[in-house]
């Protein structure tokens, strides 16, 4: 549709040319062409990449079957197979205050849950439809609606991963590249099911949680041709929540209305897990998103634990990156988190209570990441993450500006250093085996200061 914003803007705004014959051409809406962040989405944004740590939680009633969020698709059940599940779902032992406080201790600065994974079971109390916990299991409640209470009360934000891709609502049709072997009808009504269900339940979930961080969308990859209304689906959200983050895992380079670039399993332009785009976003926060085991969802069969420091090495190497690490769990059916990822989120918490001045507020370095490490900076600080360098030298490439201090962040010991027009050296602390990374603080000359 061409609205009075669009013929206003034709005159000066070549790009919305281009997206508004894109949109005949293709009959295709384009994404919220006309988007422009607000004030409060801007500080959102700020704040988010000042965050840098978040919990990610995959949890629902597949978590039952202990075999990851994908059951449903890869064991092949019908719909009605799926149907028997959730009359088991009976989580007692789920408390709301102590998975809060479980990433506080972490050192983590917001949660994103699945309010519904791709099996379309809202984790939440919809209206919609009554594939719900509230309707469908014994446990008759919401612990969204416990956890965003709890993650306000404690100070922590909260965002809702939402599956735009549906293995169980007949509408969720044509289908795309998964879910196709459950027993559905071979019809459906795609714009009900985009306008009506998903958008529905968005309304909830940005109706009736109070202020929430954002939504991070997942599964547009499942059908990346269609037409996702994504216009209508972004203005929807902007509008009932200004501040809200659209986050979109779709794999692509962001489209306009999207607020953050997300990458799975890989930092940003990397591309090893074979799904990411190598694209990143100089203007937008980035986030890349990463298992403790090799799971999403509870896998009783996953034992492949990264160790404490390799997740302090994740979390560093995506701050040097200039990006947030989203590091999942997937908790138990019952409620509970397992043990082995409830001691290396908080051994993850203890570096952090030492080491936390080098990760949180910073943005990427001034020297580029590689093998060796990272750089991250704040004001006139840059925290130089030795993770992989054994050598008693590290020589770093020139900088446009003075470094005036080198210290080790362990025990603010002085650092010999040379810097020259063909960059820095610098004598790096001896390795301590406990330390997963061995951080020295530069103090750089304050460019409004006279030299
Ligand atoms: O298929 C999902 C998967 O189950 C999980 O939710 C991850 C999290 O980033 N995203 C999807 C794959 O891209």
């Amino acid at each position: 549709m061409i609205t009075k914003f669009h013929v206003a803007h034709l005159k000066c705004c070549p790009l919305l040319w281009l997206s508004l014959l894109v949109a005949l051409a293709t009959g295709k809406a384009p994404a919220q062409s006309d988007y422009t962040p607000t004030h409060e989405n801007r500080r959102a944004r700020q704040e988010f990449q000042d965050a840098k740590f978040g919990m990610f939680i995959h949890w629902g009633v597949y978590s039952l079957l202990g075999e990851g969020e994908w059951v449903f698709h890869e064991r092949k059940l019908t719909v009605d197979e799926y149907n028997r599940l959730p009359v088991f779902f009976n989580p007692q032992k789920f408390e709301a205050q102590a998975w809060v406080a479980l990433a506080k201790a972490a050192g983590m600065k917001y949660i994103t849950i699945t309010s519904r994974h791709h099996d379309g079971f809202a984790m939440f109390d919809s209206k919609v439809s009554d594939w719900n916990i509230v309707q469908r299991t014994p446990y008759a409640r919401d612990p969204l609606k416990m956890l965003a209470d709890e993650c306000h009360r404690q100070g922590i934000k909260l965002f809702f991963y939402y599956s735009q891709l549906d293995w169980h609502n007949p509408d969720y049709y044509p289908r795309g590249t998964s879910g196709w072997d459950n027993g559905r009808p071979q019809s459906g009504n795609w714009n009900r099911y985009l306008d009506e269900y998903m958008n529905g339940q968005l309304r909830e979930l940005l109706s009736n949680y109070g202020p929430i961080g954002g939504i991070w969308f997942d599964g547009m990859w499942d059908k990346p041709d269609a037409d996702w209304h994504l216009a209508k689906t972004y203005a929807l959200i902007h509008q009932l929540q200004p501040a809200a983050l659209i986050i979109p895992n779709h794999h692509q380079t962001p489209k306009p209305g999207e607020d953050v670039q997300t990458f799975e399993r890989d930092l940003p332009g990397q591309n090893t897990a074979g799904f990411n785009t190598k694209y990143v976003s100089s203007d937008l926060p980035l986030e890349s998103s990463d298992t403790i085991n090799e799971s999403w969802g509870f896998n009783i069969g996953d034992s492949k634990y990264k160790s404490p420091a390799e997740l302090v090495r994740r979390l560093v190497r995506a701050a040097g990156n200039n990006s947030n690490l989203l590091l999942n769990i997937g908790p138990m059916p019952n409620g509970e988190i397992q043990q082995e990822f409830v001691s290396r989120l908080r051994e993850v918490g203890q570096w952090l209570s030492k080491y936390g001045d080098s990760v949180y507020g910073t943005r990427g370095g001034p020297f580029p990441p590689g093998d060796w490490g990272v750089t991250t900076q704040k004001g006139n600080k840059v925290y130089v993450h030795v993770l992989n360098w054994t050598a008693p030298l590290l020589a770093l490439p020139p900088i446009p500006a003075k470094v005036i201090a080198a210290n080790s962040m362990l025990d603010a010991a002085r650092l010999e250093f040379s810097q020259n027009p063909d960059g820095l050296i610098l004598k790096v602390p001896a390795t301590i085996s406990a330390e997963p990374d061995r951080v020295i603080v530069l103090t750089l000359q304050r460019t409004d200061q006279k030299p």
